[in-house]
């Protein structure tokens, strides 16, 4: 490839005459931002340890009152994009948040798509759009842009759940802001459970209008109820993995990232083939070993890694005689939608 002209090929005086107009030479910066063959990436394969995480998230519980924090959050960020740009990735925000019983996060609605990854804890709620949505271990609740949403704690002990937002890039777009109400009155309750039957949906024909997002809450034990059967029914499918989509279309449930619960059988380890997206593991149960680039991630209960796009990622279950469950959150409705997506071999 050839090598292009510099910034300092160019008389200072040119240089500066430039600047003086707000325009810039292209050729000396045009094979930083388009790199031959794979685009340049910061986010850098990253892993967080529950173990190491949770004291600090019980002490930010003593040392800030939810009225200062609003959400308590310590957010999980890549150093390859800068901590203080609080970004897993290009587009995905990390946060785990820790809400002591008796405590309340006040309702707002905001542009960035959110969904909560329930990590610990009993008697939690988050109430979206007027739904109140318990939160048990493993659960999926939707937060999707524009819906109010509050989180309160009606039981004993510290509830923790991973946050996972667009924010990144709806910030980067400069379209991210936030709207604060009041709190909402509870209109529905189970949601979820219209859903629950397979292959049949409510019927749309007489009184329904389509929603947008139909299901806010996707509880755990019918997730992994759902890998474990995909796995006796399929014994030889390479991967076992359930989306979580829009039961009334069949597509991504959020516009932007995409969502999936994985399960590795016993001492079953796979190869995800290298793809444009950037993803994030969040081990739900059993423990994993994963490795991207040149890391190796031995992933316990509650912990989360992410990895750039572009590279390919081995998963293996770290017990021969365990199940291991990882939940997965990726870029790819984004690519897709983009014309970006590229999975290479
Ligand atoms: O719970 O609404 O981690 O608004 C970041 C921004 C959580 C939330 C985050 C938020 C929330």
């Amino acid at each position: 490839m050839q090598e292009l002209g510099r910034l300092a090929d160019l008389p200072e005086g040119y240089r500066e005459d430039l600047t003086a107009q707000n325009l810039v030479p292209l050729w000396p910066s045009l094979r930083s931002v388009l790199p031959p063959g794979v685009p340049s990436r910061r986010t850098r394969p990253t892993c967080w340890s529950y173990a190491a995480l949770r004291p600090l998230l019980m002490r930010a519980g003593e040392l800030t009152p939810i009225e200062k924090a609003e959400r308590r959050v310590l957010v999980l960020a890549n150093p390859g994009h800068g901590l203080d740009k609080m970004q897993a990735s290009a587009s995905i925000y990390l946060g785990m948040q820790l809400l002591l019983p008796g405590e309340w996060a006040p309702s707002h609605r905001h542009t960035p798509n959110a969904v909560r990854m329930i990590v610990e804890g009993e008697g939690a709620y988050t109430t979206v759009d007027g739904e109140k949505c318990p939160m048990s271990r493993g659960d999926l609740i939707l937060t999707p842009t524009g819906l109010w949403h509050e989180h309160g704690h009606d039981g004993d002990q510290p509830v923790v759940w991973l946050d996972v937002l667009d924010l990144p890039l709806v910030y980067y777009l400069e379209a991210s802001y936030v709207t604060e109400g009041k709190a909402q009155a509870v209109t529905r309750q189970g949601a979820e459970r219209a859903y629950r039957s397979g292959g049949v949906v409510p019927s749309p024909v007489f009184s329904r209008t389509a929603q947008p997002y139909p299901m806010l809450r996707y509880p755990w034990s019918e997730a992994r109820a759902a890998l474990e059967a995909l796995a006796t029914a399929e014994p030889r499918a390479e991967v076992v993995q359930v989306a979580y989509v829009n039961p009334e279309t069949g597509a991504d449930c959020q516009n932007i990232l995409g969502f999936s619960a994985l399960m590795l059988r016993p001492g079953e380890s796979l190869t995800l083939p290298a793809r444009s997206p950037a993803m994030v593991f969040h081990q739900i149960e059993g423990e994993s070993e994963i490795l991207v680039e040149d890391q190796r991630f031995r992933l316990a209960p509650a912990d989360t890694c992410c990895a750039p796009g572009y590279v390919p990622v081995t998963l293996g279950n770290r017990s021969g005689d365990r199940p291991a469950f990882l939940f997965l959150a990726d870029e790819t409705p984004l690519h897709k939608k983009l014309g970006l997506y590229e999975t290479r071999s």
